[in-house]
């Protein structure tokens, strides 16, 4: 296990806090649960310390304690390797924020359950108010240079919250459920979703089981916020984000060893006296409507009813461990598990066989890994599951009379355990013809299939997990940093400053749109602001100073915009030049007829994609795709191209130009850097500077010579000089220059 981290100490926080209290004369002893997430977190710990100089101090772990008295003084918390911080909500605030907003509406949503879902404001607000008390609690401990990690879905406002109070704070976030697809996220509420989406991009990194679930959460990243997102960075407007796919694992040897161990062995001679010859099939899940319990009991059915060869043969253990079944929903289910269950028996038992032997409760360690090793199948059907562990943990006790696990495809787990026997849990002909060819598998194929995927999850394990995910998280903030060296901080902005009041001569180059105005949804919304136009004026009225604005607008647009303001004006990318007080200038002569060939493949693509519309210029037709849905619009723009590019490919002088969500055509014989160039000719500047934002942008930063300034407005890669995040962060520059 290497770890590359470089963290001061490590913050967990969880909703439940994984410790038993028990009560001493001093105060109270906290015994760690079995759980794989703690193990790993201190399997981490560990490897952190023998890399680390300096002695680490130890974990800090926050969350719900269970038992645990409000106000309890920190050091009355025995554990030696963890500082416990309890977090207490009142009992109302804690029913509304995790029975009601956590698991009446995430849960089931995320599930893909939507009829299940409750949406119910009270339940927001108790969710940020819980969220809250949690950051309360964390931020009287962490410092800058902790890595807080936090963990699911009850805390996802958590890392924005926190990022706030605590800005140089390394924050990891991991989600153990699914994240659905944009068109079920979006049944939240407008404000809420907003609200998950950013809490989530406070962290530098988030964390999810599969790629599957990573592609959903930066679609829903995109529709929400509409950030620029490339290869899992989030490009948000303070720093980037990743967004990856981290399998958990489970800790492999702990399992498989345990199937020597005296307490199993014992627990199996017992278990294999009471089921004699007969095959043993196995589940055990939480009671909980995600886990497919009644799809599995009518894929048994059909099992029996199409396979009698196999009746007292075969013996189904189904353990169900009591979950939330004081709640009516829970209720109704177990009732009708169980009204299955006696009906299936009652259908098929004789006096000397059942069936189904169903057990409504939780089982030892022991017993466990003793049902695992025995089992001949596992049988695991859940409609939607983030991961599931049954699943692994069930490979990695196969020793030595292999069993075959039978899996739904709908689980996290199905991606990594493709060697086992996917089902589709709706599906019970495939679920009995699977159980039919599990029993019957030759003895070389188990092992064959168990082996290859015991080397992937004894590779892949928890450890390896955690310690992935923090070296992840310190990967992502190398790349920030690399993106802040260009950044422009304090000294980059009193140099900039103080070289503007020595120069005598300057030129300033200013892009509209996406630097001195925000994008709206058509451009002709896009108007100057009168504070923006007056730091403008102020620029211009400075005598030293020649100010041009250069855009791909058309040049009536900007002389509407720009009346009454002393700016030289660049239309259409340099197609037209306006100096002040003077007519406007062609710097190009254009051949009108290429559009007639180009516009028909644009109106196509305007009905091909909806949302998207087409902008005619003198010297340019321009495709706008910001209104249509990102993903779609992607997939029509690659395509857009490869038809321009098919038309224009005789004609060299043509080329295709890609700005903010805009594909535009235009003669390649002039650009933002053509008018630069021409510009710069006729003065003698000794400070030149331009900003700009989007792609067309980067033509003129390539003319602008050495010594002077170029500024990228956004955290977008570039061969500015420097970047600003932003444009409320460029205002603040040039107003520090005026
Ligand atoms: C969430 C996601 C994701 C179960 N019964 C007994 C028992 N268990 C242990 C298993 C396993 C764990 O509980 C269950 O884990 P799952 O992964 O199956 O499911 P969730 O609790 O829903 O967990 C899930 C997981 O987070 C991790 O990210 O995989 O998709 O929903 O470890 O062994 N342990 C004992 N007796 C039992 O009766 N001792």
């Amino acid at each position: 296990m290497i770890t590359n981290m470089n963290f001061e100490r490590l913050v967990i926080a969880a909703y439940r806090l994984p410790f038993k209290f028990t009560k001493t004369e001093s105060g109270f002893k906290a015994e760690q649960n079995s759980g794989g997430l703690v193990s790993a977190i201190l399997a981490l710990s560990e490897n952190f310390k023998k890399s680390s100089r300096v002695e680490t101090e130890k974990i800090v772990w926050a969350g719900i304690g269970d038992g645990l008295p409000e106000n309890i003084p920190d050091q009355s918390l025995e554990n030696e390797s963890f500082d416990i911080k309890p977090v207490f909500l009142p009992d109302e605030l804690n029913d509304l924020f995790y029975g009601g907003f956590s698991n009446d509406l995430i849960w089931p949503l995320f599930h893909y359950f939507t009829s299940y879902c409750v949406y119910n404001p009270e339940y927001y607000d108790a969710y940020y108010k819980a969220n809250e008390r949690f950051c309360d609690e964390l931020v009287k401990t962490i410092r800058p240079g902790d890595f807080v990690w936090i963990h699911d879905y009850q805390l996802m406002l958590l890392p924005e919250m926190i990022r706030k109070r605590v800005p140089d704070v390394n924050i990891g976030f991991f989600l153990h459920i699914p994240f659905p697809s944009f068109e079920i996220f979006r049944l939240l509420p407008r404000t809420w979703r907003e609200s998950i989406i950013k809490g989530i991009l406070g962290a530098d990194l988030a964390g999810f089981h599969t790629h599957d679930y990573t592609q959903n959460f930066i679609k829903c990243v995109k529709r929400t916020t509409g950030f620029e997102c490339h290869q899992n960075i989030i490009y948000t407007p303070n720093k980037l984000v990743k967004a990856d796919a981290f399998p958990i694992g489970i800790d492999f040897n702990k399992f498989n060893s345990a199937c020597h161990s005296e307490g199993v062995l014992n627990e199996k001679i017992e278990l294999q006296a009471t089921i004699s010859d007969q095959k043993l099939i196995f589940s055990v899940d939480r009671l909980d409507y995600s886990k497919g319990i009644q799809l599995r009991l009518k894929g048994l059915e059909t099992f029996l009813e199409k396979y009698p060869e196999w009746h007292q043969k075969v013996v189904f253990n189904m353990v169900i461990v009591p979950s939330r079944d004081s709640i009516e929903k829970y209720k109704d289910m177990k009732r009708e598990i169980e009204g299955m269950v006696g009906r299936i028996n009652g259908m098929y038992s004789s006096l000397a066989w059942q069936p189904i032997v169903y057990q409504y409760r939780s089982l030892s360690f022991e017993m466990l890994i003793a049902m695992y090793n025995l089992s001949d199948v596992c049988l695991i059907t859940p409609l939607r599951d983030g991961m599931n562990l049954v699943a692994k943990e069930f490979v990695a006790c196969q020793t030595n009379d292999i069993g075959v696990l039978v899996l739904s495809e709908m689980a996290g787990a199905a991606a990594e355990l493709n060697e086992c026997l996917l089902i589709n849990p709706v599906d019970n002909n495939e679920i009995a013809d699977s159980l039919n060819l599990a029993l019957m598998m030759p003895d070389a194929e188990k092992l064959q299939r168990i082996t290859r995927m015991q080397y992937r999850i004894s590779h892949y394990d928890v450890f390896t997990w955690a310690t992935d995910f923090l070296n992840e998280t310190f990967d992502i903030k190398k790349q920030q940093k690399m993106m802040n060296v260009k950044f422009v901080n304090a000294p980059i902005l009193s140099n900039i400053t103080s070289q503007y009041n020595k120069a005598a001569s300057r030129i300033i180059f200013l892009d509209y749109d996406g630097t001195l105005v925000p994008f709206q949804k058509f451009p002709e919304l896009a108007v100057i602001d009168d504070d923006t136009r007056d730091v403008v004026k102020r620029l211009t009225r400075d005598k030293k100073n020649k100010v041009v604005i250069i855009s791909g607008r058309n040049k009536d647009f900007l002389e509407k915009q720009f009346d009454g303001v002393a700016v030289t004006l660049v239309a259409e990318h340099g197609y037209f030049i306006k100096e002040i007080g003077e007519a406007w200038q062609e710097s190009f002569q254009a051949d009108a007829n290429w559009k007639e060939a180009v516009l028909p493949i644009f109106d196509e693509y305007v009905s091909r994609c909806n949302g998207t519309f087409i902008e005619q210029k003198t010297g340019s037709i321009a495709w706008h795709y910001r209104n249509a849905d990102s993903d779609f619009a992607l997939l029509r723009l690659h395509e857009l191209r490869d038809d321009l590019a098919e038309i224009i490919r005789h004609k060299t002088d043509f080329e295709i130009l890609e700005g903010h969500k805009v594909l535009e055509v235009k003669s390649g014989k002039y650009d933002k850097g053509e008018a630069v160039t021409q510009l710069l000719k006729l003065g003698n500047y000794d400070f030149v500077f331009a900003a700009g934002d989007d792609k067309t942008d980067e033509f003129m930063f390539k003319a602008i010579p050495e010594g002077g300034y170029s500024i990228r407005v956004g955290l977008s890669p570039s061969i500015a000089r420097y970047n600003v995040a932003d444009i409320p962060a460029f205002m603040h520059l040039i107003k520090s220059l005026v």
